[in-house]
């Protein structure tokens, strides 16, 4: 008998032993910087074992509970006592307590993060949006607080006693058919409502609305304007070379007035129109506080538009924050700097937005123009270098 208990510790030890150095070699290969030279490993910190040990010692201890709580238990059942009903109570009074704290934290939440999120929508379409979120929260918002209260509340009022019994209830077709047709209209009004809105934000920009060409690259936006004759040039992929950025076909006498911008300048209240497109990867155009996003497709024109009410200088006194900026990001992960592809969005009124068009000069000049070509043969000359190397 104790021999064999003896050789069974012995045999739960090297297991014990043989998964501690499996887990902590890994997590020590993993814990290491990659870019370190293999000659220099890197030395290990103290916290990383004085937080393995504290871990250990915390499932120890939770074992150590465990088994003393079983052990009580036995000798209670030996001595003829109902152990189960204690446990019971037990955990309706944890159910009770988690039910507390976690509408605590709920409450904790927005109270803290609610305040950061966006200001109110600066267009029209953003409103709308805004609107339908805040209704589906209310909706959903109402169930989830009386679900959770009844799970939790439940838990603890109806916790299994001895002096109880279960109600067998099979079914009620009439509470069935409440509790399925009361969701499906509410589920059929969000959605419709939703479906409609979507609709309305997708229809063709007005034909007045002021045309904007964004083009995505790692890792900036290029922006150009349509000059004076409020009409884009036309561009095409095979003319892209190093200055020519975006491949604009300056033999188009549409693209010769074009200009491109560091920052979007928008007059307020007019609809604006983006066409959206890419160089590289995807990209995607995203306005937060105008509630517009449109993924950026190599090869594949993409477009959306809005119409901005609210002016950069009307949103800075409205968030009390002098230094606010509208500003167009990029939503998909492109690489080592997507972080930094940011353009800032001005919202002007009329005259300041006339002021600043006075202010823009068209791109294209004989100097570029130049440029234009002697790009244009450099990238020829690299190409046919490239064919001859692969011949
Ligand atoms: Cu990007």
């Amino acid at each position: 008998m104790k021999y064999s208990i003896l050789s069974k510790m012995k045999l739960n030890l090297k297991a014990l032993s043989a998964f501690a150095l499996i887990t902590l070699s890994s997590t020590i290969a993993l814990a290491q910087d990659p870019n370190a030279l293999p000659t220099e490993p890197k030395p290990l910190s103290i916290d990383f074992w004085f937080y393995t040990l504290l871990l250990i010692a915390a499932v120890l201890v939770f074992a150590v509970i465990n088994k003393t709580v079983k052990a009580l238990e036995l000798t209670q059942t030996l001595n003829g006592k109902d152990v189960g009903n204690k446990w019971n109570k037990i955990n309706g009074v944890i159910f009770l307590i988690f039910g507390l704290g976690f509408f605590s934290a709920i409450f904790w939440e927005f109270n803290t993060h609610g305040r950061q999120l966006l200001p109110e929508a600066a267009s029209i379409h953003g409103a709308q949006t805004d609107y339908l979120f805040n209704i589906t929260l209310i909706f959903t918002g109402v169930v989830f607080v009386l679900t959770h209260i009844l799970l939790f509340f439940f838990a603890f009022k109806y916790k299994g006693s001895g002096k109880r019994k279960a109600f067998f209830y099979s079914h009620n077709d009439k509470l069935e058919v409440y509790w399925t047709l009361i969701p499906a209209i509410v589920l059929a009004v969000l959605v419709f409502s939703g479906w409609k809105t979507w609709t309305n934000i997708t229809t063709p920009a007005p034909q007045e609305a002021l045309q904007l060409d964004v083009t995505g690259k790692q890792f900036a936006w290029i922006v150009r304007y349509p000059g004076t004759d409020k009409v884009l040039g036309t561009k095409a992929f095979k003319l892209v070379n190093d200055v020519n950025e975006t491949g604009v076909n300056y033999n188009d006498k549409n693209a010769t007035d074009d200009f491109f911008t560091r920052e979007i300048y928008l007059p307020v209240n007019r609809p604006v129109k983006f066409n959206f497109g890419a160089r590289d990867v995807l990209h995607s155009a995203y306005m937060p506080h105008f509630r517009a996003q449109m993924n950026c497709v190599p090869g594949m024109p993409t477009t959306f538009w809005f119409t901005p009410t609210i002016t950069t200088d009307e949103m800075r006194v409205k968030t009390n924050d002098p230094k606010f900026d509208y500003l167009l990001l990029c939503a998909k992960i492109c690489g080592t700097a997507h972080y930094n592809m940011q353009v800032k969005i001005v919202v002007v009124d009329d005259a300041a937005y006339a002021t600043w068009l006075a202010t823009q000069k068209p791109y294209y000049t004989e100097e570029t123009a130049k440029q234009i070509t002697e790009a244009e043969v450099a990238r020829m000359k690299a190409e046919e270098e490239r064919k001859l190397a692969l011949n």
